[in-house]
């Protein structure tokens, strides 16, 4: 049975599942919220289903029920390569099922097929400002390829049925899907390898193309496989996963919300996070003339950056509560990797680790004080010669895709409502408050 049948048995499967839970038990209440999660941007508020991934506060995150050691333990491995293939990954997440290497192959392939970059996309690029930032640029080219989306094209012509829809969906989600690497590379190569390409090699799986194509080394192409696997998904609520939800919720395609949900990627609080981490660590390693600095020194760096009134970067989360392991996953890479594991800026972000959850937890506001992903991820691509961090939120783009459209491909198969929470008045809020 190929991809899309096995999709198709899980998800007659699921539809009666969520029918009768909202029929015969629509009343029963889930849970109750306060004032300062309504003005608190919804934190811990129960509304939204996936069955892609799910994050435990204190465990972290779970891939079909897998954590991360599990997830790679389980899925095939590019041959001569102890990682395993994205598009395996992808398969995971779309059915819950462990793909055998033909079910990751048939993904391969189809991948391969969808993989060429049209023109007109190319174009648009080259039009745009060479400074624009990257994240800007591959929003523009995933919005511009709207017109290809066969989901539009159905609907436009009358044929939209709420039971096969998401068969149009799931056909956008993969041409979209395989064009994300050659998008991404071609952005990298044209703002900062003076506009010389690579073309892409047949022969290899999605994550070695893409560090050849950005013309990385053979060791790289794990940490492409890595990272894209990594970045995923992590639940619906945070802002890039909820923001594609949320446009694909108003029977919008897979172009326009990807493109609205990496827009929502770019922010600071959320993927530029790696960015800025970078930028920081980086200019002190700099003031320090490139030594590693001692506990005190750190100590205090990190207060003078608490203290103007920024976060420090990379730390904190909005669900976790411990020690994000993405983080720890790429610090046992760094620590199995020679070389990586003396290099003085992984030195600084370990040293890091050490000293900034003392900090913060003496600084009293961050509900959770221990690093997240984007704390760990940017010192891997440097040390590769991927120096340009500006680009770190496209390589978290790319990875992040994967969760997203296979979160809005389920959305079309179950049904799921347009989103429409109710807003209310700060009067109202003080009348339910007693205060008024
Ligand atoms: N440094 C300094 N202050 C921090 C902080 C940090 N790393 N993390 C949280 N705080 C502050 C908040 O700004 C907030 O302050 P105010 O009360 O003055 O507004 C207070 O602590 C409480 O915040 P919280 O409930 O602990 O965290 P939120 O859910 O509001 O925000 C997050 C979560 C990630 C935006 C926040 O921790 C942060 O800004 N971290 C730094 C940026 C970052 O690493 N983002 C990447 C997140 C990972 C991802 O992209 O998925």
């Amino acid at each position: 049975m190929g991809l899309k049948d096995v999709l198709k048995k899980k998800i007659d499967e699921q539809r009666p599942r969520t029918t009768k839970l909202v029929k015969e038990f629509g009343d029963v209440k889930v849970g109750e919220y306060t004032i300062a999660q309504t003005i608190g941007g919804g934190r811990g508020i129960k509304s939204l289903v996936t069955d892609i991934s799910y994050l435990d506060p204190m465990e972290g995150i779970r891939f079909r029920g897998m954590t991360i050691p599990e997830t790679f333990a389980a899925l095939p491995k590019v041959p001569g390569s102890d990682y395993p293939y994205v598009e395996g990954f992808w398969y995971l997440l779309l059915t819950g099922d462990v793909p055998t290497v033909e079910q990751t192959q048939e993904v391969v392939d189809m991948w391969k097929e969808y993989a060429q970059v049209p023109q007109y996309v190319i174009d648009i690029l080259r039009a745009m400002p060479r400074d624009s930032h990257p994240m800007a640029m591959f929003s523009a080219a995933i919005v511009a390829m709207q017109r290809e989306s066969i989901f539009a094209k159905n609907y436009s012509e009358g044929k939209f049925n709420k039971m096969t829809c998401w068969e149009d969906m799931y056909e956008d989600c993969n041409i979209l899907m395989a064009r994300l690497a050659p998008i991404g590379a071609y952005i990298y190569r044209m703002k900062y390898k003076g506009d010389t390409h690579i073309p892409a090699d047949p022969s290899l799986d999605f994550g070695a193309n893409f560090a050849h194509m950005i013309g990385q080394s053979k060791e790289y192409m794990d940490v492409a496989r890595m990272y894209f696997i990594l970045h995923s998904d992590h639940e619906s609520g945070n802002v890039s996963a909820h923001t594609t939800h949320l446009v694909a919720s108003a029977l919008s395609d897979a172009y326009y919300s990807l493109s609205a949900g990496i827009n929502g990627l770019a922010g600071p609080l959320h993927g530029l996070a790696n960015e800025e981490v970078l930028r920081w660590t980086q200019n002190f390693l700099e003031k320090l003339g490139g030594e590693v600095p001692t506990k005190e020194g750190l100590e205090k760096a990190l207060w003078d950056t608490l203290n103007s009134g920024q976060v420090i970067p990379g730390y904190g989360h909005a669900v976790l509560r411990k020690t994000d392991p993405r983080y720890t996953s790429q610090r046992e890479f760094c620590l199995n990797t020679p070389g990586l594991k003396d290099y003085p800026l992984f030195k600084l972000v370990a040293l890091i680790f050490e000293v900034a959850p003392d900090v913060l937890l003496k600084h009293g506001k961050a509900k959770n004080p221990w690093p997240n992903v984007d704390a760990q991820s940017g010192v891997i691509q440097w040390y590769y010669g991927v120096t340009q961090y500006e680009f770190y939120t496209v390589l978290f783009g790319i990875g992040r895709a994967l969760g997203v459209l296979a979160n809005i491909t389920w959305d079309r198969a179950l049904g799921y409502a347009i989103e429409r929470p109710k807003s209310v008045t700060t009067a109202m809020l003080e009348e339910v408050a007693g205060i008024k």
